[in-house]
């Protein structure tokens, strides 16, 4: 069994398939701090966890440029020598986070995540464009659509790695903040979120934050690979898995801005304090790579009236990469009420209303309003 040699897991998190292990954090403790403890972290694996030992001499990262002549092989120490380390708290989500209400509209591929395929870290590792510098490539605009691919450890049954890419210029930007990271919130990262090296990509979608990194590479082209080309993309609503040309659409890298209520959930029965109706949840900036959140609206009318929610943790404009809480405590008259949630952003983009008209056959970018039903006892 490939999967004998799993890590040990917090029995609080929701399983959505066991081999693969993929599992999220219940919304009602993710909204709970505003750094995800790494035990209740969620978990995307496409296949069995790689182990690595340090110890064996046997893990380098090799990094290649454009041309043969650049090259550089590193160990994990070398790494943390050579260059200066950095921070930064960054949130990760997964491009089908929310899927499961995409897939009430009409039936998507894919595991059916609720709210919890995210989380908010610290992370610290080295600058990747500190370690491009060293390895030759320019700080220029002749490379502007040139990319970083990236494989990790772990392999498909026809042994090809699992492996993306990024943009170049997203990778040289000194404001972009990508990393690769060797520590998560304070520790040395867990076997199950990468160790001993993974790459942190602020305000890109979680797929192209590798794990169990070995290998980068600077190329004109994107990554060849499945996840980079054939999934990962989305597509009109009336496209269909038969007869969908992948190389139509981008891969996806930026997400969308978002919100969720995570306290109450959908369907729950919640106690009024003070005749109010207590809301709380969170939002992500995401559109436009870091934008902050300007505000976060509730309804409980289906739209007629809007109230302004209250932020809970610090916002930036830019390189905003963390998400932020935010809470509503708001007057009701009546047993049973469905709740709406939207957020803006700094340049006013927001949420779409619904589902249908962004539904995609991948149920990627579930972005529509959150909406839920909850019964209230007075
Ligand atoms: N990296 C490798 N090597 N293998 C993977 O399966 N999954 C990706 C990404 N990096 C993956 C990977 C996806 S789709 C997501 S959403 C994130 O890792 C999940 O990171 P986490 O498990 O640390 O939450
Ligand atoms: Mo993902």
């Amino acid at each position: 069994d490939p999967y004998a040699n799993e890590p040990q897991r917090h029995p609080v998190l929701t399983i959505r398939t066991k081999k693969p292990f993929n599992a999220e954090t219940p919304a009602s403790l993710l909204v709970e701090n505003f750094i995800t403890p790494t035990e209740i972290f969620y978990i995307r694996h496409h296949f069995p966890v790689p182990d690595v030992d340090l110890s064996s001499d046997d893990y380098s990262i090799e990094i290649v440029g454009i041309d043969e002549k650049q090259s550089l092989n590193l160990n994990l120490d070398q790494l943390k020598t050579v260059y200066t380390p950095h921070s930064v708290t960054a949130s990760l989500q997964c491009s089908g986070n929310r899927r499961s209400e995409m897939n009430r509209v009409k039936p998507v591929k894919g595991l059916e995540w609720a709210q919890g395929a995210m989380g908010n870290a610290v992370w610290k590792g080295v600058r990747l464009r500190d370690v491009l510098l060293d390895l030759g490539v320019k700080d220029s605009d002749e490379n502007d659509n040139w990319h970083v691919r990236f494989d990790g450890l772990d392999m498909d049954p026809t042994s090809a790695p699992y492996a993306v890419s990024i943009p170049l210029s997203k990778a040289m930007d000194p404001r972009g903040d990508v990393i690769l990271a060797y520590e998560m919130n304070g520790e040395t990262l867990t076997r199950d979120h990468g160790f001993p090296l993974r790459v942190v990509v602020p305000g890109t979608t979680g797929a192209r934050w590798v794990k169990w990194l070995t290998r980068i590479e600077v190329s004109k082209n994107e990554s060849e690979s499945h996840w980079q080309q054939n999934d990962y993309k989305s597509f009109n609503p009336s496209a269909d898995w038969a007869k969908v040309d992948w190389s139509t659409a981008p891969a996806i890298q930026e997400m969308p801005v978002t919100s969720v209520i995570c306290d109450p959930q959908d369907g729950e029965t919640t106690t009024l304090q003070d005749g109010k109706l207590q809301l709380r949840g969170l939002r992500y900036a995401w559109s436009g790579g870091g934008r902050g959140i300007v505000r976060v609206d509730i309804s409980l009318d289906l739209g007629k009236t809007w109230h302004v929610a209250e932020l809970i943790d610090p916002v930036g404009l830019n390189r905003q990469w963390a998400w932020t809480r935010w809470r509503a405590d708001l007057p009701v008259a009546v047993k049973e009420t469905e709740v709406w949630v939207r957020a803006v952003d700094s340049a006013y983009n927001t949420q779409p209303e619904g589902m249908e008209h962004i539904w995609n056959m991948r149920g990627v970018m579930a972005v529509g309003y959150h909406k839920i039903k909850v019964s209230v006892n007075a």
